[in-house]
């Protein structure tokens, strides 16, 4: 989409070059999907209704959430009135008070919303049984087989918009695509079935890139092909778009014709990957906590970069402990919020090697990353995470050319460059 979001490779080739057989296999054996019905819940405007529902003094006021430093802040979240004065996620602080002084800018409080959000996903998890959290204010439920998605939708609207006091909208669609977009053209406040047969009349006018999953670059590249809108996806021959994108050509198509492809199949199939992790045995055993802080960043590094380059990221950790007398402990965890970043396994691993460590010197230690997902293009995320995000990539970036651990974070100076880091079995490097 080209909403201004921070799109993290939703054309790289990288997961769709690991994924082109896979994806082929299941395709053609596609000829008649089962007609499927999916729900996509979508908070308007969320941080902002989260602070509006404790002040509704701020209802129908430009209001804007800043996140970021006050000089550097950007306005992470603009209330639909803001909006109008050209404000939008992303607009940096003085340029949303040039465009509209009178806007209300108030700091984002990330505790407050993600409390909202886990109670609202709670509540869609409790209540239905497939629930797919995609970001902090969106979820997708699959409703196949429900006799009357209109009248569910409502219920579920009401029911949150009364208990959370945030204003939502919900799009049905026979995909998660098409219910994203359903969503999409009928917010704020909106609700909208687009069923299979009315795809054509109702999104049919859009431009390429509202469709998630197709990034401006490839709507550029479409659009050079003479193909600007779904209903041209509609028309354009299969085989043209395979020969000038490969089996992604594929999935533009399908996602226009109400099929989900690329990353949305894959949610509905598993991935090949279960978990991603390392193990490394100390050169000496150590009960020293700086030092295994600075192990278990090295291994966070190692699990992280494999994850990001293979396009993925995880809902759990696993860490496991061997003492120097070679007994041994472990401890995963589940979280609602799906990380990638080093920063962000090194953190909880460290949470959990807390749980357990009960002083004996240790030998080992071991994390990995599992509930595995592919990347989110369109991940929402906060201003604190994005800059290890940035991070992350442009490390990579360089440790890719001149060799892992080229260049390292500050603590991990020192250690020893990789060896012996033996991958768990069936998983690629
Ligand atoms: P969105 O659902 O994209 O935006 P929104 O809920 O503010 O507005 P809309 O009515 O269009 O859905 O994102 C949800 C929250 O995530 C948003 O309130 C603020 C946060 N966010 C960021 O922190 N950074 C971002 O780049 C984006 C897009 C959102
Ligand atoms: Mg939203």
């Amino acid at each position: 989409m080209n909403s201004g979001r921070i799109e993290l490779g939703t054309d790289s080739m990288g997961i769709c070059e690991y994924l082109d057989n896979f994806q082929q296999e299941s395709f053609s054996s596609d000829k008649n999907p089962k007609s499927r019905t999916f729900m996509l819940i979508d908070m308007d405007a969320f941080f902002v209704s989260c602070e509006v529902a404790v002040r509704p003094e701020l209802k129908g006021k430009p209001v804007g959430v800043v996140t970021g430093a006050q000089r550097h802040g950007v306005v992470a979240s603009v209330s639909y009135e803001g909006r109008k004065y050209g404000i939008k996620a992303g607009t940096p602080v003085y340029k949303a008070k040039d465009l509209c002084p009178e806007i209300i800018l108030i700091p984002a409080d990330i505790a407050k919303y993600a409390y909202i959000s886990e109670s609202i996903m709670e509540y869609l998890k409790e209540k239905f049984k497939k629930v797919e959290v995609f970001s902090i204010d969106e979820a997708f439920v699959d409703i196949t087989g429900e006799k009357d998605p209109l009248k569910l939708a409502t219920e579920v609207k009401s029911y949150i918009k009364r208990t959370f006091r945030v204003p939502l909208t919900i799009g049905i669609g026979p995909s998660r695509v098409i219910a994203k977009m359903a969503c999409e053209i009928s917010k704020p406040d909106g609700l909208m079935q687009i069923k299979a047969e009315e795809i054509l009349q109702k999104l049919g006018h859009l431009e390429v890139d509202e469709i998630p999953g197709i990034g401006q670059r490839t709507g550029d590249a479409l659009r050079n092909m003479g193909i600007r809108t779904i209903r041209d996806l509609w028309v354009i021959d299969e085989d043209t778009l395979i020969r000038r994108f490969g089996i992604r050509g594929k999935w533009y198509k399908d996602m226009a014709m109400g099929k989900d492809a690329g990353f949305f199949t894959l949610l509905d199939q598993g991935l090949p990957l279960k978990s991603i992790g390392h193990s490394e045995t100390f050169p000496r055993d150590t009960m020293d906590p700086e030092e295994i802080k600075t192990y278990t960043l090295y291994l966070s590094e190692k699990v992280g970069r494999r994850l990001r380059k293979h396009e993925l990221m995880g809902y759990g950790i696993w860490v496991y402990l061997r003492y120097a007398d070679f007994t041994g402990d472990s401890i995963s965890r589940k979280f609602t919020k799906p990380f990638f970043t080093t920063s962000e396994i090194y953190r909880r691993a460290i949470f959990l090697i807390q749980k357990i460590i009960d002083g004996k010197p240790i030998r080992l230690i071991g994390v990995a990353v599992f509930g595995l997902k592919p990347l989110k293009p369109q991940l929402s995320l906060f201003e604190e995470d994005l800059r290890d995000v940035r991070l992350d990539f442009a490390l990579d970036k360089i440790n890719d050319i001149y060799g892992d651990f080229t260049v390292r974070r500050a603590r991990l100076v020192g250690i020893p460059a990789v060896h012996h880091v033996i991958p768990p079995r069936g998983i690629p490097r």
